[in-house]
């Protein structure tokens, strides 16, 4: 008698509760059941649909045919972004590490060529909580779950042979504690492709160190970004096959950051430390690259690759085939890098430019006050033009060591100035590659005033700090030749 009341009242709680249901909608909670759901459907049907390496590959690399138009661009909608909202160079200048100790670089008024993606306001997104105290364990359990606006705040510590599918648009990736979230491929990787595939718009991530990514095309990559709009700061790339592996997506723009890239490459020369392909415009400012295995420390195939305070070396041990790759030309703007040539370099050449031909409409290169040091000693050629630009700006550069070969004969209209071309420039160090000058060093007020190029400022604003930091450029008298200023 009793249970058959307790069960009609139950049957009557259960229908009152259906009826609430049907007026005011589902709870929250089956929402987010559903798109976990949807979620992992979509990676399953992916997995089996979609071939391990369209892209890219490296097969064409030294050839001169058009290479790798068959990456599907990003298609999402754009995201709803209010146009009020801070950017993200905003953002940058309160993340960055090194920025604590400066001046207020705005105050020089440059129009630094960084992307604009626009982020709701943090207090209004959600936060995804990751680490062994949460209920998502790993990174891709809050992959399988975010969407867009959300900010995925991983804890500091080691997550091995865990691999994500990040598919929201606008999201915040970051580590949360004092140093950084390491992942660690394990023998893992997602779609057979890297340890992070970022199919999503204008993600953000910072805080990750990606190690060991090796998959059996060979371009296992630390991320893999397939949706359009990138930034990645105070990251630490190392021995994967490639660090960073970007696809084509001519309206993405890529900023990278504070960030350290090294050991990358499978060893065959067609993967390196960071490879980018078709894109509108790749940012490289404020990192450190180093000993790529074989590959490049940087290839890039973007409309306009802008290479900013940077150091970018083989040191004494590295093999990589050239420092820089602009493989289809573009507009390239190269300001206060650091720039060495190894005994060991697979290739004479430090800089390529154009060696599989045209591919964008305006081709532009500006060099400005970068230090380039050769120390291969069968000879080492700065800039390689496979193909002439149609303007080139070369000011302030200082070349130590590279005999003949240092910048090309300038062509009429191109604007080469003060350069200094030497085989002792009197560096600090050149065993601890500390390119600053000695008190006697010639490049000391031997500078030019760098006027306007590609639509910015060209004079330099920064230095390179080891590692991967920044510092402001002092002024100090006339400008001197080189990425440093001596006081
Ligand atoms: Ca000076």
């Amino acid at each position: 008698m009793q249970t058959s009341i307790h069960r009609i009242t139950w049957v009557f709680w259960l229908m009152a509760v259906l009826l609430l249901t049907s007026v005011w909608g589902c709870p929250p909670v089956e929402l987010t059941l559903e798109n976990t759901t949807e979620s992992s459907t979509e990676t399953n049907q992916e997995k089996t649909t979609e071939p391990s390496s369209e892209l890219i590959a490296e097969s064409q690399e030294s050839t001169s045919q058009e290479p790798t138009s068959q990456e599907p661009t990003s298609q999402e909608p754009t995201p709803q972004d209010s146009a009020a909202e801070p950017s993200v160079s905003e953002t940058t200048q309160e993340a960055s590490p090194a920025d604590a100790a400066e001046n207020t670089p705005e105050a020089t008024a440059e129009p630094q060529p960084e992307p604009q993606i626009e982020q709701q306001p943090e207090a209004t997104r959600r936060v995804l909580k990751v680490g062994i105290q949460q209920a998502l364990k790993k990174p891709s359990d809050a992959a399988k779950i975010a969407q867009d606006n959300d900010i995925i705040e991983i804890a500091v510590g080691l997550y091995p042979g865990d691999v994500a599918i990040w598919r929201a648009n606008n999201l915040t990736i970051r580590a949360k504690g004092s140093s950084r979230a390491h992942l660690f491929a394990d023998g893992q990787s997602a779609e057979r492709k890297a340890i992070w595939v970022i199919k999503g718009n204008n993600t953000t991530v910072e805080g990750i160190e990606f190690s060991g990514a090796k998959v059996a095309d060979k371009n296992g990559a630390g991320i893999r970004q397939e949706g359009e709009g990138l930034t990645v700061r105070n990251c630490h790339f190392h021995d994967n096959e490639n660090g960073i592996l970007a696809g084509n997506s001519p309206q993405s723009t890529i900023l990278i950051e504070y960030s350290i890239f090294e050991r990358n490459g499978a060893g065959d020369g067609q993967s390196h430390n960071l490879y980018i392909n078709g894109i509108k415009h790749l940012i490289f400012q404020h990192n450190l690259s180093r000993l790529a295995k074989i590959g490049h420390n940087l290839k890039s195939r973007a409309a306009r690759t802008d290479i900013l305070y940077s150091r970018l070396m083989d040191e004494s041990t590295g093999d990589s085939s050239y420092i820089a790759d602009f493989s289809n030309g573009g507009v390239v703007v190269m300001i206060g890098n650091v720039l060495q040539q190894g005994p060991k370099a697979q290739n004479r050449t430090m800089l390529s430019y154009a060696a599989e031909g045209f591919k964008h409409t305006t081709n532009e290169v500006f060099l400005v006050n970068n230090t380039a040091v050769n120390q291969r000693q069968a000879g080492g050629t700065f800039i390689r033009l496979a193909n002439a630009p149609t303007q080139m700006v070369a000011l302030n550069n200082l070349l130590q060591a590279f005999g003949t070969t240092g910048l090309p004969q300038a062509q009429t209209g191109w604007d080469f100035r003060n350069n200094i071309e030497t085989t002792d420039a009197k560096l600090v160090s050149l065993t601890n590659y500390n390119y600053h000058l000695q008190t006697a060093a010639p490049a000391r007020n031997s500078g030019v005033t760098p006027g306007s190029g590609a639509g910015m400022s060209l004079v330099p604003q920064y230095e390179y700090l080891d590692p991967a930091k920044r510092t402001n450029r002092m002024t100090q008298g006339t400008i001197d030749v080189g990425a440093y200023e001596a006081p």
